[in-house]
């Protein structure tokens, strides 16, 4: 709790272009918690070189993913919108807890897996720990509730488990976060493959929809989206690919499932490509804007870094020093 609220956590990595995916899932389903929650919401660049990353890219990524934060409509004043580099508590406690989780604990990680098979000539150990890095930044601010996709849910138990299994030995030291589970954030699925869920590591640039997309390019990728010979618009398992624009219409336009049904009731997929097409450029059309004009005041910007990396700091070094204190690390002299 602080000052009387729950305590929220999320983050997310700056690397490769964010989509609209990331967008409808996550970011803004994260808008407007700050009336009922304190909200922190991190870019978490040190998760980022978990895999090689380019600095000058990195860089310019992490500053882009902190503008679009505040472009998606979370207010910095309200919410502490941060660089996890900017707070050393968080690889200083990912350092502690690293000591309090087994290797058969990790080895059962599914992103692990799936992420060494894709990175076959770079499976670091920082890749392996991955979920402690992230258990430590939850467990820092004594975080209540965590919304994350159902992807992250196996991260979110470990970092559950390992936080009970400290507090079993030292007493009440960190809060045990739950998934916070809000309205659903619909799971968008790739334009090319409606199987499969969009992502900003896709190969095929025509399965996703980057946030950063001009709108000639969303018309075009929705025009060409995959979907299926039935003819129908119906909402059904058998034609995931118009299920797919149905979920994206009704999560940019707030319409149920059945007004959008009964809007396109009769009319053609060609109708319904154009439509969702124009819904979403029409979307991120305002984004855009927002994010070019924020990215031009450097002193605004660099003014909530400061700020924010400042009051996180201030709350994550509190939980720190309770840790060390706990573990037996020798008292600083003052
Ligand atoms: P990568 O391709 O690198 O695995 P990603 O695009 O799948 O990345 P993440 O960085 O893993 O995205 O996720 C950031 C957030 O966006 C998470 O909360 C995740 O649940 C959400 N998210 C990602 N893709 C989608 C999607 N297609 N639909 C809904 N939410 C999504
Ligand atoms: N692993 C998450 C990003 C992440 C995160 C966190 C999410 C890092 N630390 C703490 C919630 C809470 C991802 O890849 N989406």
């Amino acid at each position: 709790m602080i000052d009387g609220k729950k305590v929220l956590f999320s983050g997310m990595q700056a690397t490769g272009n964010l989509t609209l995916g990331n967008y409808l899932g996550a970011l803004k389903n994260w808008v407007g918690l700050a009336d009922d929650y304190e909200c922190f919401y991190c870019v978490v660049d040190e998760h980022s070189i978990t895999v090689r990353q380019d600095p000058a890219t990195l860089r310019k990524r992490s500053r882009a993913l902190l503008i679009l934060y505040i472009a998606a409509g979370i207010d910095p004043k309200k919410n502490c919108i941060y660089y996890q580099s900017h707070v050393s508590a968080h690889a200083e406690l990912a350092w502690i807890l690293n000591c309090y989780t087994y290797m058969g604990e990790m080895n059962r990680m599914t992103q692990f897996k799936d992420k060494s098979a894709k990175h076959a000539d770079n499976i670091n150990v920082g890749l392996f720990s991955y979920p402690v890095l992230m258990a430590a930044d939850i467990l820092l601010y004594q975080t209540d509730l965590v919304p994350v996709g159902n992807d992250q849910l196996q991260h979110l138990e470990i970092c559950r488990d390992i936080a009970e299994r400290f507090n079993n030995i030292y007493g009440d030291v960190f809060t045990i976060p739950e998934p916070y589970i809000g309205k659903v954030g619909a799971r968008i699925m790739s334009l090319q493959n409606p199987e499969k869920k969009m992502s900003k590591s896709d190969e095929n640039p025509n399965a996703s929809v980057y946030l950063m997309d001009d709108r000639d390019t969303v018309i075009r990728k929705f025009r060409r989206a995959v979907t299926d010979s039935e003819g129908q618009i119906l909402y059904r398992d058998e034609q995931p690919g118009i299920r797919n624009l149905i979920d994206i219409y009704c999560a940019c336009t707030g319409k149920t499932k059945e007004a959008a049904l009964r809007e396109f009731d009769g009319r053609g997929y060609g109708d319904l490509k154009s439509a969702v097409g124009e819904t979403v450029a029409d979307l991120l059309t305002p984004l855009q804007a927002r994010c070019a004009e924020l990215t031009r005041d450097k002193e605004y910007i660099d003014g909530i870094i400061k700020d924010n990396a400042e009051k996180a700091s201030y709350f994550a070094g509190k939980t720190l020093r309770k840790v060390q204190r706990k573990i037996g690390f020798p008292d600083r002299v003052r």
